[in-house]
Protein backbone atom coordinates (compact mmCIF):
# COMPACT_ATOMS: atom_id res chain seq x y z
CA UNK A 1 0.00 0.00 0.00
CA UNK A 2 3.28 2.23 0.83
CA UNK A 3 6.04 2.32 -0.70
CA UNK A 4 9.00 0.67 1.00
CA UNK A 5 10.34 3.76 1.82
CA UNK A 6 7.94 5.18 3.27
CA UNK A 7 8.79 7.00 5.85
CA UNK A 8 6.93 5.53 9.43
CA UNK A 9 7.30 7.95 12.83
CA UNK A 10 6.32 9.46 15.77
CA UNK A 11 6.62 12.90 16.98
CA UNK A 12 7.36 14.98 20.28
CA UNK A 13 8.80 18.24 20.88
CA UNK A 14 11.38 19.23 23.79
CA UNK A 15 9.39 21.27 26.13
CA UNK A 16 6.63 18.25 25.90
CA UNK A 17 8.65 15.73 26.94
CA UNK A 18 11.96 16.40 28.17
CA UNK A 19 11.59 17.91 31.54
CA UNK A 20 15.56 18.53 33.36
CA UNK A 21 14.37 22.25 32.99
CA UNK A 22 17.14 23.28 35.40
CA UNK A 23 19.76 20.36 34.38
CA UNK A 24 23.06 20.22 32.45
CA UNK A 25 23.26 24.28 32.09
CA UNK A 26 19.66 24.69 30.45
CA UNK A 27 18.19 28.47 31.12
CA UNK A 28 14.26 29.05 30.97
CA UNK A 29 12.67 29.51 27.58
CA UNK A 30 9.51 31.37 27.42
CA UNK A 31 7.23 28.25 28.10
CA UNK A 32 9.24 28.35 31.75
CA UNK A 33 8.43 31.21 32.73
CA UNK A 34 4.62 30.88 31.10
CA UNK A 35 3.92 28.09 33.11
CA UNK A 36 5.06 29.85 36.18
CA UNK A 37 1.44 32.95 35.72
CA UNK A 38 -0.85 32.12 37.92
CA UNK A 39 -3.74 30.53 36.11
CA UNK A 40 -2.13 30.20 32.51
CA UNK A 41 -1.82 26.11 32.46
CA UNK A 42 -4.70 24.25 33.28
CA UNK A 43 -4.10 22.82 36.75
CA UNK A 44 -1.01 24.43 37.33
CA UNK A 45 1.27 22.32 35.48
CA UNK A 46 4.65 23.04 34.18
CA UNK A 47 7.20 21.18 31.94
CA UNK A 48 9.70 21.18 34.93
CA UNK A 49 9.94 16.76 34.63
CA UNK A 50 7.55 16.32 31.65
CA UNK A 51 8.15 13.16 30.69
CA UNK A 52 11.35 12.66 31.79
CA UNK A 53 12.67 12.13 28.51
CA UNK A 54 15.86 13.81 29.85
CA UNK A 55 16.95 10.87 31.61
CA UNK A 56 14.42 7.93 30.38
CA UNK A 57 15.13 8.45 26.81
CA UNK A 58 17.21 4.85 26.20
CA UNK A 59 14.06 3.46 27.27
CA UNK A 60 11.68 5.41 24.89
CA UNK A 61 13.85 4.54 21.91
CA UNK A 62 14.05 0.88 23.04
CA UNK A 63 10.16 1.26 23.26
CA UNK A 64 10.06 2.87 19.34
CA UNK A 65 12.59 0.36 18.22
CA UNK A 66 10.30 -2.46 19.42
CA UNK A 67 7.33 -0.94 17.69
CA UNK A 68 9.30 -0.84 14.17
CA UNK A 69 9.28 2.83 14.42
CA UNK A 70 11.66 4.57 11.25
CA UNK A 71 11.89 8.02 12.75
CA UNK A 72 11.37 9.88 15.16
CA UNK A 73 10.44 13.76 15.20
CA UNK A 74 11.83 15.61 18.02
CA UNK A 75 12.71 18.97 18.64
CA UNK A 76 15.67 20.85 20.07
CA UNK A 77 15.72 23.01 22.85
CA UNK A 78 17.39 26.49 21.71
CA UNK A 79 18.23 27.38 25.36
CA UNK A 80 20.08 23.85 25.79
CA UNK A 81 22.14 24.33 23.10
CA UNK A 82 22.58 28.10 23.25
CA UNK A 83 21.83 29.61 27.29
CA UNK A 84 22.15 33.06 26.46
CA UNK A 85 20.35 32.58 23.01
CA UNK A 86 23.21 33.43 20.95
CA UNK A 87 27.01 33.27 21.72
CA UNK A 88 28.13 30.81 24.31
CA UNK A 89 27.33 27.08 23.10
CA UNK A 90 26.80 24.46 26.55
CA UNK A 91 28.79 21.68 25.85
CA UNK A 92 26.37 19.44 28.34
CA UNK A 93 23.19 20.27 26.19
CA UNK A 94 25.22 19.55 22.96
CA UNK A 95 26.24 16.08 24.83
CA UNK A 96 22.37 14.96 25.64
CA UNK A 97 21.54 15.62 22.15
CA UNK A 98 24.34 13.75 20.90
CA UNK A 99 23.09 10.87 22.86
CA UNK A 100 19.68 10.89 21.89
CA UNK A 101 20.78 10.73 18.59
CA UNK A 102 22.99 8.32 18.83
CA UNK A 103 21.13 6.02 21.02
CA UNK A 104 18.34 6.66 18.10
CA UNK A 105 20.62 5.54 14.95
CA UNK A 106 22.08 2.69 16.78
CA UNK A 107 18.27 1.66 16.76
CA UNK A 108 18.09 1.90 13.14
CA UNK A 109 15.58 4.82 14.07
CA UNK A 110 16.00 8.15 11.85
CA UNK A 111 16.46 11.50 14.02
CA UNK A 112 13.83 14.40 12.26
CA UNK A 113 14.96 17.12 14.11
CA UNK A 114 13.08 20.61 14.87
CA UNK A 115 14.85 23.67 15.78
CA UNK A 116 12.58 25.18 17.62
CA UNK A 117 9.22 23.80 18.73
CA UNK A 118 7.35 26.78 20.66
CA UNK A 119 10.01 27.41 23.26
CA UNK A 120 11.92 30.78 22.43
CA UNK A 121 14.77 31.31 24.79
CA UNK A 122 13.41 34.00 27.81
CA UNK A 123 16.85 35.33 27.11
CA UNK A 124 16.01 36.60 23.58
CA UNK A 125 12.47 37.25 24.38
CA UNK A 126 13.69 39.86 26.69
CA UNK A 127 15.71 40.85 23.65
CA UNK A 128 12.31 41.66 21.75
CA UNK A 129 11.37 38.25 20.67
CA UNK A 130 10.01 37.89 17.27
CA UNK A 131 9.17 41.65 17.32
CA UNK A 132 13.20 42.43 17.08
CA UNK A 133 14.31 42.14 13.33
CA UNK A 134 17.60 40.81 14.34
CA UNK A 135 15.23 37.73 15.69
CA UNK A 136 15.95 35.96 12.21
CA UNK A 137 19.58 36.23 12.68
CA UNK A 138 19.49 34.68 16.35
CA UNK A 139 17.69 32.08 14.56
CA UNK A 140 20.67 31.69 11.64
CA UNK A 141 22.93 31.53 14.43
CA UNK A 142 21.28 28.60 16.11
CA UNK A 143 20.54 26.69 12.72
CA UNK A 144 24.39 26.94 11.92
CA UNK A 145 25.55 25.71 15.10
CA UNK A 146 23.31 22.96 14.92
CA UNK A 147 24.24 21.61 11.17
CA UNK A 148 28.04 22.19 12.55
CA UNK A 149 27.21 19.53 15.52
CA UNK A 150 25.03 17.45 13.93
CA UNK A 151 24.77 17.05 9.97
CA UNK A 152 27.02 14.89 10.48
CA UNK A 153 24.32 12.22 11.81
CA UNK A 154 20.85 14.07 11.61
CA UNK A 155 19.68 14.12 8.13
CA UNK A 156 16.46 15.80 8.22
CA UNK A 157 15.34 19.68 9.62
CA UNK A 158 12.60 21.43 10.14
CA UNK A 159 13.24 25.05 11.12
CA UNK A 160 9.97 26.01 12.96
CA UNK A 161 6.89 24.07 14.39
CA UNK A 162 3.51 25.70 13.21
CA UNK A 163 4.06 29.38 13.01
CA UNK A 164 0.42 30.47 12.73
CA UNK A 165 0.28 28.73 16.59
CA UNK A 166 3.32 30.62 17.53
CA UNK A 167 1.41 34.18 16.05
CA UNK A 168 -1.41 32.90 17.91
CA UNK A 169 0.46 33.03 21.07
CA UNK A 170 0.92 36.32 20.72
CA UNK A 171 -3.31 37.01 19.70
CA UNK A 172 -4.98 35.93 23.13
CA UNK A 173 -4.55 31.72 22.69
CA UNK A 174 -2.81 31.36 25.90
CA UNK A 175 0.64 29.97 24.72
CA UNK A 176 3.64 31.38 25.75
CA UNK A 177 4.12 34.14 25.93
CA UNK A 178 0.78 35.08 26.79
CA UNK A 179 0.34 38.36 25.01
CA UNK A 180 -2.99 39.60 23.03
CA UNK A 181 -1.40 41.45 19.98
CA UNK A 182 -2.73 43.18 17.09
CA UNK A 183 -2.25 43.10 13.31
CA UNK A 184 -0.09 46.13 13.39
CA UNK A 185 2.59 43.99 16.06
CA UNK A 186 1.73 40.38 14.54
CA UNK A 187 1.99 41.16 11.05
CA UNK A 188 5.95 42.22 11.53
CA UNK A 189 6.32 39.16 13.97
CA UNK A 190 5.14 36.62 10.92
CA UNK A 191 7.35 38.46 8.92
CA UNK A 192 10.61 37.99 11.08
CA UNK A 193 10.04 34.09 11.26
CA UNK A 194 9.76 33.35 7.86
CA UNK A 195 12.85 35.50 7.30
CA UNK A 196 14.32 33.50 9.95
CA UNK A 197 13.29 30.21 8.23
CA UNK A 198 14.87 31.61 4.87
CA UNK A 199 18.15 32.82 7.11
CA UNK A 200 18.23 29.74 8.98
CA UNK A 201 18.12 27.27 5.99
CA UNK A 202 21.05 29.15 3.86
CA UNK A 203 23.01 29.01 7.40
CA UNK A 204 22.56 25.22 7.70
CA UNK A 205 23.09 24.73 3.91
CA UNK A 206 26.33 26.52 4.18
CA UNK A 207 27.39 24.81 7.63
CA UNK A 208 26.04 21.17 6.98
CA UNK A 209 28.21 18.32 5.95
CA UNK A 210 27.17 16.33 3.13
CA UNK A 211 23.37 16.77 1.73
CA UNK A 212 20.45 17.39 4.25
CA UNK A 213 16.84 17.69 4.00
CA UNK A 214 14.80 20.36 5.44
CA UNK A 215 11.60 21.33 5.48
CA UNK A 216 9.27 22.82 8.15
CA UNK A 217 6.41 21.64 9.44
CA UNK A 218 3.00 24.14 8.99
CA UNK A 219 -0.29 23.98 10.54
CA UNK A 220 -3.07 25.84 8.74
CA UNK A 221 -6.94 25.71 8.74
CA UNK A 222 -7.98 23.46 5.86
CA UNK A 223 -11.38 23.47 4.57
CA UNK A 224 -12.98 20.33 3.76
CA UNK A 225 -16.03 19.51 1.14
CA UNK A 226 -19.39 19.01 2.74
CA UNK A 227 -20.59 17.23 -0.25
CA UNK A 228 -17.74 15.68 -2.97
CA UNK A 229 -19.18 17.28 -5.84
CA UNK A 230 -16.96 19.37 -7.79
CA UNK A 231 -18.53 22.65 -7.00
CA UNK A 232 -18.26 22.34 -3.30
CA UNK A 233 -14.33 20.71 -3.41
CA UNK A 234 -13.33 23.93 -5.83
CA UNK A 235 -15.01 26.06 -2.66
CA UNK A 236 -12.95 24.40 0.29
CA UNK A 237 -9.83 24.72 -1.09
CA UNK A 238 -10.40 27.92 -2.45
CA UNK A 239 -11.72 28.90 1.20
CA UNK A 240 -8.52 27.21 2.61
CA UNK A 241 -5.95 29.24 -0.01
CA UNK A 242 -7.97 32.30 -0.04
CA UNK A 243 -8.22 32.65 3.58
CA UNK A 244 -10.81 35.13 4.16
CA UNK A 245 -11.78 34.74 7.87
CA UNK A 246 -10.97 37.62 10.52
CA UNK A 247 -7.61 35.25 11.96
CA UNK A 248 -5.27 35.68 8.81
CA UNK A 249 -2.69 34.58 11.39
CA UNK A 250 -4.37 30.61 11.58
CA UNK A 251 -4.03 30.63 8.19
CA UNK A 252 -1.63 27.87 6.15
CA UNK A 253 -1.44 30.27 2.94
CA UNK A 254 0.29 33.33 4.99
CA UNK A 255 3.39 31.44 5.41
CA UNK A 256 2.86 28.48 3.19
CA UNK A 257 3.59 30.90 -0.09
CA UNK A 258 6.15 33.04 1.10
CA UNK A 259 8.10 29.90 1.83
CA UNK A 260 7.55 28.12 -1.10
CA UNK A 261 6.29 30.13 -3.89
CA UNK A 262 8.08 33.69 -2.98
CA UNK A 263 5.11 35.54 -2.30
CA UNK A 264 2.06 36.21 0.01
CA UNK A 265 -1.35 35.40 -1.16
CA UNK A 266 -4.04 37.78 -2.18
CA UNK A 267 -6.55 38.39 -0.63
CA UNK A 268 -4.72 38.69 2.18
CA UNK A 269 -1.77 40.52 1.43
CA UNK A 270 -4.03 43.31 0.11
CA UNK A 271 -5.63 43.82 4.07
CA UNK A 272 -2.71 43.08 5.85
CA UNK A 273 0.22 45.22 3.76
CA UNK A 274 -0.15 48.30 5.20
CA UNK A 275 1.43 46.86 8.71
CA UNK A 276 4.38 45.05 6.92
CA UNK A 277 7.96 46.74 7.47
CA UNK A 278 8.97 48.68 4.95
CA UNK A 279 10.98 46.98 1.92
CA UNK A 280 9.51 43.48 2.52
CA UNK A 281 9.50 42.82 -0.43
CA UNK A 282 13.14 42.82 -0.41
CA UNK A 283 13.23 40.01 1.91
CA UNK A 284 10.90 37.87 -0.05
CA UNK A 285 14.14 36.32 -2.03
CA UNK A 286 15.62 35.22 0.92
CA UNK A 287 12.26 33.66 2.60
CA UNK A 288 11.81 31.67 -0.27
CA UNK A 289 15.15 28.67 -0.04
CA UNK A 290 14.54 25.75 -2.09
CA UNK A 291 12.93 23.42 0.27
CA UNK A 292 13.15 19.34 0.19
CA UNK A 293 9.57 18.35 1.47
CA UNK A 294 5.91 20.17 2.66
CA UNK A 295 5.81 19.12 6.19
CA UNK A 296 2.59 19.50 7.74
CA UNK A 297 0.39 18.91 10.53
CA UNK A 298 -2.80 17.43 10.40
CA UNK A 299 -5.61 17.22 12.81
CA UNK A 300 -8.84 18.29 11.65
CA UNK A 301 -10.01 20.59 8.92
CA UNK A 302 -13.51 22.87 8.80
CA UNK A 303 -16.73 21.92 6.76
CA UNK A 304 -16.84 24.23 3.94
CA UNK A 305 -20.35 24.79 1.37
CA UNK A 306 -20.25 25.15 -2.06
CA UNK A 307 -19.88 28.57 -1.11
CA UNK A 308 -16.80 27.81 0.68
CA UNK A 309 -18.52 29.51 3.77
CA UNK A 310 -17.65 27.84 6.83
CA UNK A 311 -21.00 25.36 8.33
CA UNK A 312 -21.67 23.55 11.23
CA UNK A 313 -20.53 19.91 11.75
CA UNK A 314 -23.45 17.57 11.03
CA UNK A 315 -25.43 16.31 14.45
CA UNK A 316 -24.01 13.51 15.98
CA UNK A 317 -20.69 14.12 14.23
CA UNK A 318 -17.22 12.41 15.69
CA UNK A 319 -14.62 14.68 18.01
CA UNK A 320 -12.02 14.28 19.67
CA UNK A 321 -11.75 14.36 23.72
CA UNK A 322 -10.93 17.89 23.45
CA UNK A 323 -13.32 18.31 21.00
CA UNK A 324 -12.01 19.22 17.75
CA UNK A 325 -13.90 17.61 15.19
CA UNK A 326 -12.43 14.96 13.18
CA UNK A 327 -12.52 14.79 9.51
CA UNK A 328 -10.68 12.22 7.47
CA UNK A 329 -11.62 13.52 4.31
CA UNK A 330 -9.58 16.54 5.31
CA UNK A 331 -6.49 14.77 5.14
CA UNK A 332 -7.10 13.40 1.49
CA UNK A 333 -7.63 16.96 0.38
CA UNK A 334 -5.21 18.59 2.41
CA UNK A 335 -2.34 16.27 0.94
CA UNK A 336 -3.52 16.44 -2.44
CA UNK A 337 -3.99 20.39 -2.60
CA UNK A 338 -0.43 20.47 -1.08
CA UNK A 339 1.17 18.83 -3.48
CA UNK A 340 -0.25 20.50 -6.47
CA UNK A 341 -0.16 24.17 -5.34
CA UNK A 342 3.49 23.15 -3.88
CA UNK A 343 5.01 20.60 -5.53
CA UNK A 344 7.06 18.87 -2.86
CA UNK A 345 6.86 15.41 -1.39
CA UNK A 346 4.29 16.40 1.52
CA UNK A 347 5.41 14.65 4.94
CA UNK A 348 2.50 14.29 7.87
CA UNK A 349 4.86 15.76 10.43
CA UNK A 350 2.26 15.20 12.96
CA UNK A 351 -1.34 13.37 13.36
CA UNK A 352 -2.92 11.81 16.14
CA UNK A 353 -5.74 12.00 18.64
CA UNK A 354 -6.72 12.48 22.03
CA UNK A 355 -8.50 10.45 23.97
CA UNK A 356 -9.71 9.62 27.70
CA UNK A 357 -7.39 7.03 28.21
CA UNK A 358 -6.67 5.40 31.40
CA UNK A 359 -5.63 2.19 32.79
CA UNK A 360 -8.06 -0.30 32.66
CA UNK A 361 -8.44 -3.28 35.31
CA UNK A 362 -6.78 -5.71 33.35
CA UNK A 363 -3.38 -3.58 33.63
CA UNK A 364 -3.64 -2.62 29.93
CA UNK A 365 -5.12 1.14 28.09
CA UNK A 366 -7.40 0.16 25.30
CA UNK A 367 -7.78 3.04 22.92
CA UNK A 368 -10.09 1.58 20.41
CA UNK A 369 -10.99 5.23 19.20
CA UNK A 370 -7.83 6.32 18.73
CA UNK A 371 -7.02 3.00 16.06
CA UNK A 372 -9.80 3.39 14.39
CA UNK A 373 -9.19 7.40 13.67
CA UNK A 374 -5.64 6.46 12.31
CA UNK A 375 -7.02 3.89 10.45
CA UNK A 376 -9.39 6.22 8.89
CA UNK A 377 -6.88 8.96 8.01
CA UNK A 378 -4.85 6.69 6.91
CA UNK A 379 -6.56 5.17 4.68
CA UNK A 380 -7.92 8.71 3.20
CA UNK A 381 -3.34 9.45 3.00
CA UNK A 382 -2.99 6.40 0.87
CA UNK A 383 -6.02 7.49 -1.76
CA UNK A 384 -4.30 10.64 -1.68
CA UNK A 385 -1.41 9.22 -2.95
CA UNK A 386 -3.20 6.67 -5.54
CA UNK A 387 -4.90 10.02 -6.81
CA UNK A 388 -1.41 10.95 -7.50
CA UNK A 389 -0.10 13.11 -4.26
CA UNK A 390 3.68 12.17 -3.59
CA UNK A 391 3.52 11.85 0.17
CA UNK A 392 7.07 10.94 1.72
CA UNK A 393 5.86 10.07 5.26
CA UNK A 394 3.47 10.02 8.34
CA UNK A 395 3.99 10.68 11.90
CA UNK A 396 2.35 10.11 14.64
CA UNK A 397 1.29 12.80 17.47
CA UNK A 398 2.83 11.21 19.48
CA UNK A 399 5.42 8.75 21.07
CA UNK A 400 4.05 9.46 24.68
CA UNK A 401 1.22 11.35 26.26
CA UNK A 402 2.95 14.55 27.33
CA UNK A 403 2.85 18.19 28.67
CA UNK A 404 0.19 19.22 25.92
CA UNK A 405 0.95 23.28 26.81
CA UNK A 406 -1.58 25.29 27.48
CA UNK A 407 -3.91 22.43 28.47
CA UNK A 408 -1.16 20.40 31.07
CA UNK A 409 -1.29 17.07 31.20
CA UNK A 410 -5.50 16.44 30.62
CA UNK A 411 -5.08 15.84 26.96
CA UNK A 412 -3.51 12.14 26.23
CA UNK A 413 -1.93 11.88 22.54
CA UNK A 414 0.66 9.34 23.19
CA UNK A 415 0.56 5.91 21.70
CA UNK A 416 2.21 5.10 25.22
CA UNK A 417 0.40 5.69 28.23
CA UNK A 418 2.30 7.76 31.19
CA UNK A 419 1.85 7.30 34.36
CA UNK A 420 3.30 10.65 35.85
CA UNK A 421 3.75 9.95 39.19
CA UNK A 422 5.69 6.63 38.99
CA UNK A 423 7.12 7.83 34.84
CA UNK A 424 5.57 4.27 34.26
CA UNK A 425 5.29 3.28 30.38
CA UNK A 426 1.96 1.33 29.15
CA UNK A 427 1.93 0.66 25.22
CA UNK A 428 -1.42 1.41 24.46
CA UNK A 429 -3.61 -1.05 22.10
CA UNK A 430 -2.73 1.51 19.32
CA UNK A 431 0.73 1.00 19.97
CA UNK A 432 0.17 -2.77 19.20
CA UNK A 433 -2.02 -1.73 16.30
CA UNK A 434 0.42 0.62 14.89
CA UNK A 435 3.49 -2.02 14.62
CA UNK A 436 1.37 -3.68 12.35
CA UNK A 437 0.70 -1.30 9.94
CA UNK A 438 4.35 -0.51 10.07
CA UNK A 439 5.56 -3.96 9.36
CA UNK A 440 3.04 -4.24 6.70
CA UNK A 441 3.50 -1.27 4.95
CA UNK A 442 -0.26 -0.38 5.31
CA UNK A 443 -1.71 -3.46 4.05
CA UNK A 444 -3.12 -4.20 7.29
CA UNK A 445 -4.99 -0.92 7.12
CA UNK A 446 -7.50 -2.81 5.33
CA UNK A 447 -8.69 -4.75 7.80
CA UNK A 448 -11.54 -3.59 9.66
C1 LIG B 1 0.24 20.64 17.49
O1 LIG B 1 -0.52 21.77 17.46
C2 LIG B 1 1.55 20.95 18.14
O2 LIG B 1 2.57 21.03 17.18
C3 LIG B 1 1.93 19.97 19.21
O3 LIG B 1 2.95 20.49 19.97
C4 LIG B 1 0.71 19.60 20.02
O4 LIG B 1 1.02 18.85 21.14
C5 LIG B 1 -0.20 18.85 19.11
O5 LIG B 1 -0.50 19.59 17.98
C6 LIG B 1 -1.51 18.42 19.75
O6 LIG B 1 -2.28 19.53 20.09
O7 LIG B 1 -11.02 24.31 16.02
O8 LIG B 1 -11.33 23.21 18.13
O9 LIG B 1 -11.13 21.93 16.12
C7 LIG B 1 -1.84 21.54 17.05
C8 LIG B 1 -2.62 22.79 16.84
C9 LIG B 1 -4.74 23.79 17.14
C10 LIG B 1 -4.57 21.83 15.81
C11 LIG B 1 -6.23 23.54 17.30
C12 LIG B 1 -6.04 21.61 15.93
C13 LIG B 1 -8.18 22.52 16.17
C14 LIG B 1 -8.99 23.15 17.18
N1 LIG B 1 -4.04 22.55 16.93
N2 LIG B 1 -6.75 22.83 16.15
S1 LIG B 1 -10.71 23.14 16.81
Amino acid sequence: MFAKDFVWGVATAAYQIEGGAREGGRTPSIWDVHCRKEGAIFNGNTGETACDFYHRYKEDIALMKEMGIGAFRMSFSWNRILPEGTGRVNAAGVDFYSRVIDELLNSGIQPYVTLMHWDLPQALYERGGYMNRDFAQYFAEYAQTVAKLFSDRVKNFMTFNEPQLMLGAHRGSGKAPGLCLTDVETAPIAHNILRAHGKGVLAMRAASKGHIDIGMANQGCFFYPAEETPENIEAAKRATFEYRLPNWYSSLPWYADPIYLGRYPEPLLSRLKKYLPENWEDDMKEICQPLDFCGQNFYNAYRADENGNQVAEPAGAMYNAEHWNVSPSGIRFAAKWLYERYKLPVIITENGMCCHDWVSLDGKVHDPQRIDFMQRYLLELDRAQREGAKIGGYFCWSLLDNMEWNLGYRPRFGLVYVDYKTQQRIPKDSAHWYKKVIATQGESLREV
